[in-house]
């Protein structure tokens, strides 16, 4: 959002990465605005840039400040990666996929004077050796927690999500052992591990957890309710650690839930005895629904708050259906002729929390309007209070309940602060070369990925 500073910012884990293989005769500096402004005068060879779609109309401000003063500017991450030729018009060069194999080329590229626009991984690159360098978040105010990635990619496919868009069907693990290390190595006793789904290789998942067992870390998590059905599974979960897991409920509709691809959600039981199976087990559950298939009306956000907080959930986020490039659902938004904007990220009237199509049962406005109302009241203190009492979960210990309240009192101030946010504040855009920027048009049609990507 730029213009306020974040107090439970975390570590954004593509920057460590990206230090580890830079090489190390080159001098490097990481600047993270939800915490600093940016030293735009700060004289460097070249600026480094990851975009997310919601980040996109801010990174595309920044590029412009420094190649305004003559610096290079490349750009990597989920959205330059879907829409390459938007994101040139504002940096002199995209990474499409992964940095590992790629980046110490572009930076030899740039030694070299022969910078190229574009950066294609033709492949997807073993995780193994992976050895994220933190230290350049030393002396930075980030939550104490530690961000680490076991594997990428995921075997669902849910119609907004971008992970299956970006990693195609191809899913990868790190060695176990190296992820024992390196949480060794980090030394923090809380680690939030950011696979999009832990669950999604039984074997392998059995393998991870038990090995964090004899650690003796909290750890978070993020995974699909499936993971209910084995309960050798849940068990690992407990005895290594799990304290919290994000869990997409998204619907508590089934037509809902078919239409966005993930009737599986309720393959093995309803909402309710799968949720029993992971607070049992002491896993404090932050729920997320999403609003605006073709079957929500405006009773639907009411449930929905009544839902998680009659189940005593530790968080829940009720966001407006987004949809974001290469997701299935911005083509069939697109094609029924329901979207709001062209391309809601680069669209001054965009506001955060915002509606961007117009859905089947209620209007936008109305929309917009239950997704905040229902996180209002998800964190009224009333609901806060009522959530807390849970002895297998939220008043487990003294440990969980101080994590309850501290993480539903900055909820309680996210969800005020950032509604209703233009993205990247009132600044224009400025194109390297607007006329071609006015005709640019990334290719229509499936994201491929591996060898033969657009
Ligand atoms: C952790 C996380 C968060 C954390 C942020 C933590 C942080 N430190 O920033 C929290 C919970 C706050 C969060 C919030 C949101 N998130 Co989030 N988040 C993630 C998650 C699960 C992991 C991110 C991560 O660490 N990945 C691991 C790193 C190593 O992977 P990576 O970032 O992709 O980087 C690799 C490549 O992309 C590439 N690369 C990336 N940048 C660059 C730059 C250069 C120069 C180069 C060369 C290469 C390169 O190289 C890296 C190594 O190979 C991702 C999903 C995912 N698997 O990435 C979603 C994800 C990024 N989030 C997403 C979304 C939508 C959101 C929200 C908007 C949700 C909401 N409605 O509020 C918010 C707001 C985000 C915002 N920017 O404003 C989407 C973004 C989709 C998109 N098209 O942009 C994702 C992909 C989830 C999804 N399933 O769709 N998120
Ligand atoms: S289960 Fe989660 S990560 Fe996997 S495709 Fe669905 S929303 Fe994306």
């Amino acid at each position: 959002m730029f213009d306020r500073r974040s107090s439970d910012a975390m570590e954004p884990l593509c920057f460590a990465i990206l230090k580890s293989l830079t090489p190390r005769d080159v001098e490097t500096k990481f600047y993270d605005e939800r915490l600093e402004p940016i030293p735009f005068d700060e004289p460097t060879d070249l600026v480094a840039m990851t975009v997310e779609t919601y980040t996109a109309r801010r990174a595309y401000q920044i590029a412009a400040e420094y190649r305004s003063r003559g610096v290079r500017v490349v750009m990597g991450g989920y959205h330059p990666s879907f829409l390459p030729e938007e994101a040139l018009q504002f940096a002199d060069a995209v990474v499409v996929g992964d940095a590992e194999g790629i980046w110490p080329h572009v930076v030899d590229d740039v030694r070299c004077d022969v910078l190229q626009e574009i950066y294609r991984q033709d492949d997807f690159p073993s995780l193994e050796r992976s050895c994220p360098d933190r230290s350049i978040f030393r002396g930075k105010r980030y939550a104490p927690i530690t961000m680490l990635q076991y594997a990428r990619g995921c075997k669902y496919n849910c119609d907004f999500c971008s992970i299956r868009a970006f990693y195609g069907s191809n899913l990868r693990q790190r060695p176990v052992g190296e992820v024992v290390a390196e949480i060794q190595r980090v030394g923090r006793k809380h680690i939030f591990i950011v696979d999009d789904n832990i669950f999604v290789d039984i074997p392998k998942a059995k393998e991870l957890f038990a090995a964090l067992t004899p650690l003796n870390i909290r750890w978070s998590c993020q995974v699909s309710i499936d993971i209910t059905k084995d309960n050798e599974l849940v068990e690992l979960m407990r005895c290594s650690g799990c304290t919290t897991a994000v869990v997409g409920f998204e619907s508590l509709n089934p037509d809902n839930l078919s239409q966005m691809n993930k009737s599986w959600n309720l393959r093995y039981g309803d909402y309710e005895s799968s949720i029993k199976v992971l607070q049992d087990a002491g896993v404090m559950i932050y729920g997320t629904f999403v609003f605006g298939y073709d079957e929500d009306t405006v009773e639907s956000f009411d449930e929905a708050v009544e839902f998680a907080i009659r189940n005593r959930f530790y968080l829940a986020n009720f966001n407006p259906l987004t949809p974001t490039p290469r997701a299935p659902l911005m083509d069939r938004l697109r094609n029924e002729g329901r979207l709001i904007h062209d391309k809601w990220w680069l669209d001054p009237s965009y506001r955060y929390g915002h509606a961007t199509f117009h859905p089947r049962r209620m209007s936008a406005q109305e929309l917009t309007a239950g997704c905040y109302r229902a996180r209002s009241q998800f964190n009224r203190y009333g609901s806060i209070a009522r959530r807390t009492f849970d002895r297998r979960t939220n008043l487990r210990s003294p440990y969980r309940f101080g994590l309850y309240l501290l993480s539903n009192m900055v909820s309680r101030r996210e969800i005020h602060s950032k509604q209703d946010m233009k993205l990247g504040g009132d600044a224009p855009l400025r194109a390297k070369n607007p006329e071609a920027w006015n005709g640019a048009r990334d290719k229509d049609g499936p994201f491929t990925l591996g060898v033969g990507r657009p």
